[in-house]
């Protein structure tokens, strides 16, 4: 398994519609900004990390995989991810221009597409070797029905329909204004009726005098988590939050470490636990979150920033994994899509991570990496 070449790519793949908004972002297409890497006996992984799909930055992070991170690992053996990942995430080199940021989404391109190569070359799908299927089924919620570029009555409309089509959970964005935001929540709720759960996430927008004033409006209408209320690293203001509150508090898919973590774990600043294989150090470092979260009793729901191509394969094989975010985007780009049956995902038959892109994915899609 000795790695012969790592090639960046750009996949620039669009919404549904034309464009869709939460708080902060407005975008038409998901980046997939990933690695291919290739062993000296013909064996290819894919790995990648998702973005809003700006092109120059996009090209930052093939920049640092094809000339900080490739020559770490050309003549190394793939099947030592461990090893590898220490190696990249600890040189002094990049250590010293970025702990975070860039430098880990090309990290998590690379630990992905090792964990991919690993698999395929056990010719099992990544949930056998992560421990294999601890659970019979995988629910899934809808996000892609509930963006803040969806007028009110497209909103109850949608929701419907994912109740129709079989999805048990949906979710609702926030962080417009407080009046809009709650007569959305409470017509959403109306429409779908009691059974269903309901997340909101506000993409962290709002301060904490208006989280409090939203979630006292909120309270009556059963919301599942209200996700990132608040500033990403704000281990404070979520604390606070989730005290006085009784609705939980989600967070985790603009976190970058397994310390970051581990101080709204120890601050009791965090009930839902979202960690994302494309903003972390990959499955490597997520595994260590599961963990933990575990450890603490917390239940995880992965960020679909893999648009859960990857996260469904951790999905079925950690204990942790409650339920999983459905956005149905970039799916058809891969030999295996992550395709959701009766509000449930399918489990993952081919060997590999889920990370393979169709042939015509890779000659109509692809961006130039610099
Ligand atoms: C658009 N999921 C999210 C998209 C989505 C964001 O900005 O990136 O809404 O990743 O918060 O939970
Ligand atoms: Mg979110």
């Amino acid at each position: 398994m000795k790695i012969r070449s790592v090639e960046p790519f750009i996949l620039h793949v669009p919404v549904t519609g034309s464009q869709i908004a939460d708080s902060t972002h407005t975008i038409t297409h998901w980046g997939v900004v990933g690695a291919r890497i290739e062993t000296e006996d013909g064996l290819v992984g894919h790995g990648f990390t998702g973005t809003h799909a700006h092109l120059a930055s996009d090209q930052l992070v093939t920049r640092c995989i094809a000339t900080c991170h490739a020559p770490l690992l050309i003549g190394e053996d793939a099947g030592d991810v461990h090893r590898l990942w220490r190696k990249l995430a600890r040189d002094p080199a990049l250590q010293w221009v970025g702990r975070a940021g860039i430098t880990t989404l090309s990290l998590a391109a690379i630990d992905v597409a090792l964990w991919d190569l690993k698999a395929k070359a056990a010719g099992v799908p990544l949930w056998k070797l992560l421990g294999g299927q601890v659970r019979p089924k995988v629910r899934a919620y809808n996000t892609d029905i509930g963006w803040l570029s969806i007028a009110d009555d497209q909103l109850v409309a949608g929701a419907r329909r994912a109740v129709d089509d079989g999805f048990t959970g949906i979710k609702i964005k926030v962080g417009s204004s407080v009046d809009r935001d709650l007569r959305r929540l409470e017509a959403v709720r109306e429409a779908i009726g009691p059974g269903v759960t309901l997340a909101i996430d506000g993409n962290g927008k709002w301060d904490l005098a208006t989280c409090l004033r939203f979630c006292r409006g909120a309270e009556p209408f059963d919301v599942f988590w209200f996700e990132e209320p608040l500033w990403y690293d704000d281990v404070k203001g979520h604390a606070q939050l989730a005290r006085a509150t009784r609705i939980p508090v989600a967070l985790g898919e603009q976190l970058y470490t397994a310390d970051a973590f581990s101080e709204f774990f120890a601050q009791q600043a965090i009930h839902w636990v979202q960690p994302d294989v494309t903003r972390m150090g990959g499955i490597t470092e997520v595994l260590q979150v599961c963990e933990a979260a575990h450890a603490f009793r917390l239940p995880v729901a992965p960020h679909a920033g893999d648009m859960s191509q990857v996260h469904v394969h951790l999905s079925f094989a950690h204990p942790a994994c409650e339920v999983l975010e459905y956005i149905p985007w970039i799916k058809d780009c891969f030999t295996e899509p992550a395709e959701v049956v009766d509000g449930h995902f399918r489990l993952p038959q081919q060997p590999g991570a889920g990370t393979t892109p169709t042939a015509a994915a890779w000659q109509t899609l692809r961006r130039p990496t610099e």
